[in-house]
C-alpha cells in the first residue's frame, strides 16, 4: 500500500507532470552525476532523482528565508552536538507531495523507488532519544513555520556500525558519506576562525584602568559550513540544517609547506580534521574527555558567530539580539556558548559585563535531557584553563555573580550556596555545566511532566529556590510524518478512509477515530493492516538473519539504547523465567509470543555489552528448544537506527517502556509505538505517566514501583536478596543464568552480573519482576480476546496525537522563545 498524497495550494510545484520529471531526472543524471541512463548504477538514479526534487526544496527555501527576513522575524537557533536524522529522501519527498509523481516517473525509467529508497545511507549523527529528538523538532519547526536553523557538527563518522559477531557486539566505523551527500551545500564562503589555548592579555587605558581582555589562542582552525535545507510538511517552510566541518586555516598550512615542514601541515590538517572526525558513542559517562569539550567549543562558537553576523548585518546593534534571536541548548553539550556569546560581546563587541550577562539571559534557553548523575557533564578545572582560558576567567565572573544574588536573597546554607556554584569544590575541581546552562538562560525545562519535577527536587533544587521562575515543561514529541505517514502508509490510509483526510494537517482529529474501536470491521482491517507489517519486520529478519518468525505470535519490542536503568535485563530475565514455564506446564494454553530486542551499548559500557551477549546466549537456547514448539521466540535485531525503527515501530503488538521508575526522562519511542496502534506495558516513568493519562488505564499496562517508591526504597535500605529469595520464577532464572544454562561455554559470564542483583540492583530488577510477570500474563489475555487487544490498540492511535511534535515546538515557540507559531 502507498499513500497518496495531495497537492496543497501553497505548493507551486512548476513540474508534478511524471513525465516531465522522468525528462528531469534523465536530465539531472546526465549533467550533475555524468551518467547516462545505459551505465546509471541505483546510486547515480538515487543521486539524480534527490538532486530533482532538492531544486524545488531551494525555491521553497529562498522564500522562506526572504519572507524570514524582510518580516524582521525572530529566528529559532537550535545548538545540539547531535541530529539523528535517519534517510531524508522519503520524509522530503512526501512532505512536499511529489512520492506519487516521483514513483511513477521513476517507474517508467525503469528504476523502482522503494529499492533506491533503501540505498539512502541514514544520516547517523546521533546517539538515540536526544539526537532524534532534535530531528523531529526541526521537522515541526519547518511544520508549524518557525524560521529556525539547527546548528551542529557534520560527523564524518556517525553513530558506529553494530555487528553481532558470536552473539557480542562489535563496533565497525560508520561511513555515510561514502557516495557524497546529494542534500547538502558546502558553504565554503561561510567559515569562521576556532581557537584553543593560548593566554589572556588585559588591555589597560592610559590611566591605568582595565578596557578589556584579549584571547591570543595558540591553534586554530576553521569551522566550515554545510547546509541541509530541511521541509516541513507540504512544503509549509523550509528550515536550514547547518553543520560544521574542521579544516585547517590555510596559511598556517602553507606556511610549514614553504618551510619545508610537511610533517607540521599534516599535523594542522588532521587536527582540525579530528574536531569533526567522530560523534561520541556514549549517551553517559565517558564525558571529560577533551576532544568532546573541543568539539563542544567548536560548534559553539562557530554558530555563535553565525548568528552575531547575521544579526549585525541585518540589526547593525547586538542590544537587540535578544528580540532577533532565541538560542537553545539542547543538554548541556553547547553550554560553553553561555560564556562564549559573552566573550564575544565583552571582549570582541566591547559591552560591559552586566549589559553582556542580561543579552545572554535573555537570548539562552536549556532543555535538561537526563538527571543520571553520570550523564551530568562537568570539567575538571586545570583541562578547561587550558583549552579556554579566557572562558573560565568568564565563568569565575558569573560564579561570582550568581554566588552574589544567592548570597543576598538570604535563603541558603554553606552547603546550599556551594550546589549552586558553577565550580564543584569536593575533590578535584570541575565546571558544572548544568549549573552554568541553568545560570545562563531565562527558560529551563524538562522534557516530561515526571522528568520536571525531579529537576525541581534534585539535581536544580537550589537553584530553582533561587530562580524559581525559570523551570518548566514541554512534554516531548515525534513527528506524525516520519512516524506515521511514512513508516506506516498502510494505517494511514486507513486512518483516512475512516475518517477523512484532516488529521494529516491536524493530528489532533486523529480523536475521530475513537469510536471506531467499536466497529467490528474496522478492527478486522486493522488488524490486516498490524499483520501486514509483522509480514514485512518477519521478511526482514528472515533476510537479514535467516530467523524463521510466525507473523500471528504477538510481536512483544524493546528496541532503545542498551543501558542498565532502560532494563533489558528485566525483560531478558522475564524471558528466561516463562520458558521455564513452558518447559514446565507443556499442558498450559500459551500465547505464541516473540521478543525482540535491538539497540547499540557504548563501547566501553562492559555490562551493557554483556546484556547484549545475554539476549543472545539466551534467543539461542530458546529458539532451538523443541520443547518450546515456537511458542516463545526472542531475536536480537543488529544494528539497530532509524531506518530499521520505521520498519519495527509499526510491527509492534507490544511496546516495552521499562525503565526503573525516575531514570528516563521522556522517551519517545513509547509515544512512537502508541501513535502506530500498540500497548505499552511500562512504569510510571518519563512520558509514559501522561501517555497513561491520555489513553486511559484500560489501554496500557502499568506496573512496579513509582518513582517516588524508588527513592524511598533506595533511602531505606533495599535488600534485592530478599525480593529474590520471595519470587521462585525470579530466583530459578537467576539461578539458571548464573550458572551457565545458556553460556556451557564459559559457565561463569553471567555469574558477576547476576551477583550485582542480589548485591545492589540499583536498578530494581529484583524489586519490580514480580509485578512485571504478572503484567506480562495480563498481556497474553487480553491478548488471547483478540477483537478487545485491537479496539484498545486503535485508541491507542486515536488518543495519542498529542505526542506530535508540532504540539510540543508550539509551546517552546509560545512559551519559551517567543516567536509566533
Ligand atoms: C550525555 C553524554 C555524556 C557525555 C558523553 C556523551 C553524551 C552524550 C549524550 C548525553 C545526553 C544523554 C541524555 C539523553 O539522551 N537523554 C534522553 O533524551 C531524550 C529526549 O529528551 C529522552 O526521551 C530520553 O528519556 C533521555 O534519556
Amino acid at each position: 500500500m502507498t499513500l497518496k498524497t495531495t497537492e496543497l495550494p501553497r505548493l507551486n510545484l512548476t513540474n508534478p507532470d511524471p513525465k516531465a520529471l522522468a525528462a528531469e531526472i534523465l536530465q539531472a543524471l546526465k549533467y550533475r552525476v555524468g551518467k547516462d541512463a545505459t551505465v546509471a548504477t541505483r546510486e547515480d538514479w538515487l543521486t539524480a532523482a534527490i538532486k530533482v526534487v532538492r531544486d524545488r526544496i531551494v525555491d521553497r527555501w529562498h522564500e522562506s528565508t526572504k519572507e524570514a527576513y524582510e518580516a524582521g522575524a525572530k529566528r529559532v537557533y537550535y545548538l545540539s552536538l547531535e541530529f539523528l536524522i535517519g534517510r531524508l529522501m522519503r520524509d522530503a519527498f512526501s512532505n512536499l507531495g511529489v512520492m506519487d509523481a516521483m514513483r511513477e516517473a521513476l517507474a517508467t525509467l525503469g528504476v523502482d523507488l522503494d529499492v533506491i529508497a533503501a540505498l539512502e545511507p541514514d544520516a547517523a549523527l546521533g546517539n538515540g532519544g536526544l539526537g532524534r529528538l532534535a530531528a523531529c523538532f526541526m521537522e515541526s519547526m519547518a511544520t508549524v513555520g518557525v524560521p529556525a536553523h539547527g546548528y551542529g557538527i557534520r560527523y564524518a563518522n556517525g553513530m558506529f556500525r553494530q555487528e553481532i559477531h558470536d552473539g557480542w557486539q562489535v563496533e565497525l566505523p560508520e561511513t555515510w558519506l561514502d557516495h557524497g551527500n546529494p542534500w547538502e551545500f558546502e558553504r565554503r564562503e561561510r567559515s569562521f576562525e576556532v581557537g584553543f589555548g593560548g593566554t589572556v592579555e588585559s588591555v589597560t587605558s592610559k590611566d591605568g584602568r582595565l578596557e578589556r581582555h584579549v584571547w591570543k589562542p595558540h591553534d586554530r582552525l576553521l569551522a566550515v559550513a554545510y547546509d541541509t535545507p530541511v521541509v516541513g510538511w507540504r512544503g509549509n517552510r523550509v528550515n536550514t540544517l547547518r553543520l560544521w566541518s574542521g579544516m585547517p586555516i590555510d596559511p598556517i598550512l602553507l606556511d610549514a609547506f614553504n618551510a619545508g615542514d610537511h610533517i607540521g601541515a599534516l599535523r594542522e590538517s588532521n587536527k582540525a580534521d579530528a574536531l569533526s572526525r567522530v560523534l561520541y558513542p556514549a549517551d553517559s559517562s565517558e564525558a571529560g574527555q577533551e576532544l568532546r569539550l573541543r568539539q563542544e567549543y567548536f560548534f559553539s562558537t562557530a554558530s555563535l558567530q553565525d548568528i552575531i553576523q547575521r544579526h549585525l548585518s541585518q540589526y547593525g546593534d547586538l542590544l537587540t539580539l535578544p528580540d532577533k534571536a532565541a538560542i537553545h541548548l539542547n543538554d548541556t553539550h553547547p553550554a560553553i556558548a553561555v560564556t562564549e556569546l559573552m566573550r564575544l560581546l565583552m571582549d570582541v563587541h566591547l559591552l560591559d559585563f552586566d549589559t553582556a550577562w542580561d543579552i545572554s539571559k535573555r537570548t539562552f534557553a536549556y532543555t535538561n535531557h537526563t538527571l543520571l548523575p553520570e550523564a551530568l557533564e562537568s570539567w575538571a578545572v586545570p583541562l578547561f584553563e587550558r583549552l579556554l582560558p579566557r572562558h573560565m576567567q568568564i565563568i569565575y565572573a558569573i560564579n561570582a555573580e550568581i554566588l552574589l544574588e544567592a548570597r543576598a536573597s538570604d535563603q541558603f546554607n554553606g552547603e546550599e550556596i556551594s550546589r549552586i556554584s558553577l565550580i564543584q569544590e569536593n575533590g578535584e575541581r570541575r565546571v558544572r555545566m548544568g549549573n552554568l546552562a541553568f545560570a545562563g538562560s531565562h527558560s529551563i525545562n524538562g522534557v516530561s511532566a515526571l522528568h520536571t519535577e525531579l529537576m525541581k527536587e534534585t539535581v536544580f533544587a537550589d537553584l530553582h529556590r533561587l530562580y524559581p521562575d525559570r523551570i518548566n515543561n514541554k512534554t516531548n514529541g515525534i513527528t506524525p510524518r516520519r512516524w506515521l505517514f511514512q513508516s506506516n502508509p498502510g494505517l494511514t490510509t486507513l486512518i483516512r478512509e475512516a475518517i477523512g483526510e484532516r488529521f494529516l494537517d491536524d493530528i489532533d482529529a486523529l480523536t475521530e477515530l475513537d469510536r471506531f474501536a467499536e466497529d467490528a470491521s474496522f478492527r478486522e482491517q486493522f488488524a490486516s493492516v498490524k499483520r501486514a507489517n509483522k509480514e514485512r519486520l518477519a521478511a526482514l529478519i528472515m533476510e537479514r538473519q535467516g530467523i524463521r518468525i510466525d507473523p500471528s505470535a504477538l510481536f512483544d519490542i524493546q528496541i532503545k539504547r542498551i543501558h542498565e536503568y532502560k532494563r533489558q535485563l528485566l525483560n531478558i530475565i522475564e524471558a528466561v523465567a516463562l520458558y521455564d514455564q513452558i518447559r514446565s506446564h507443556p499442558e498450559r494454553d500459551w500465547m505464541p509470543r516473540v521478543k525482540f530486542f535491538g539497540g547499540k551499548a557504548a563501547p566501553s559500557y562492559h555490562n551493557a555489552k554483556l546484556i547484549i551477549k545475554l539476549a543472545n546466549d539466551v534467543a539461542r537456547v530458546i529458539n532451538r528448544d523443541p520443547a518450546v514448539r515456537g511458542l516463545l521466540k526472542v531475536v536480537f535485531v543488529p544494528n539497530y537506527n532509524v531506518s530499521t525503527a520505521e520498519i519495527m515501530v509499526p510491527a509492534a503488538d507490544l511496546s516495552e517502556q521499562i525503565s526503573t521508575a525516575g531514570m528516563e526522562a521522556s522517551g519517545t519511542g513509547n509515544m512512537k509505538f502508541a501513535l502506530n496502534g500498540a500497548l505499552t506495558i511500562g512504569t510510571l516513568d518519563g512520558a509514559n505517566v501522561e501517555i497513561k493519562e491520555c489513553v486511559g488505564d484500560e489501554n496500557i499496562f502499568i506496573f512496579g514501583l513509582t518513582a517516588d517508591e524508588v527513592a524511598e526504597r533506595r533511602s531505606n535500605g533495599y535488600t534485592p536478596r530478599s525480593a529474590i529469595e520471595g519470587s521462585p520464577e525470579l530466583s530459578q532464572a537467576l539461578a539458571a543464568i548464573s550458572s551457565g544454562v545458556f553460556s556451557p561455554d564459559d559457565r561463569n559470564r553471567y555469574r558477576d552480573l547476576m551477583d550485582g542483583l542480589y548485591q545492589h540492583d540499583w536498578f530494581m530488577v529484583a524489586a519490580d519482576f514480580d509485578a512485571y510477570a504478572d503484567a506480562q500474563r495480563q498481556v497474553d489475555a487480553v491478548w488471547r480476546d483478540s477483537p478487545d487487544w485491537y479496539a484498545r490498540a486503535i485508541r491507542n492511535v486515536a488518543r495519542t496525537g498529542w505526542f506530535s511534535s508540532d504540539r510540543t515546538i508550539r509551546q517552546y515557540a509560545n512559551e519559551i522563545w517567543n516567536v509566533p507559531a
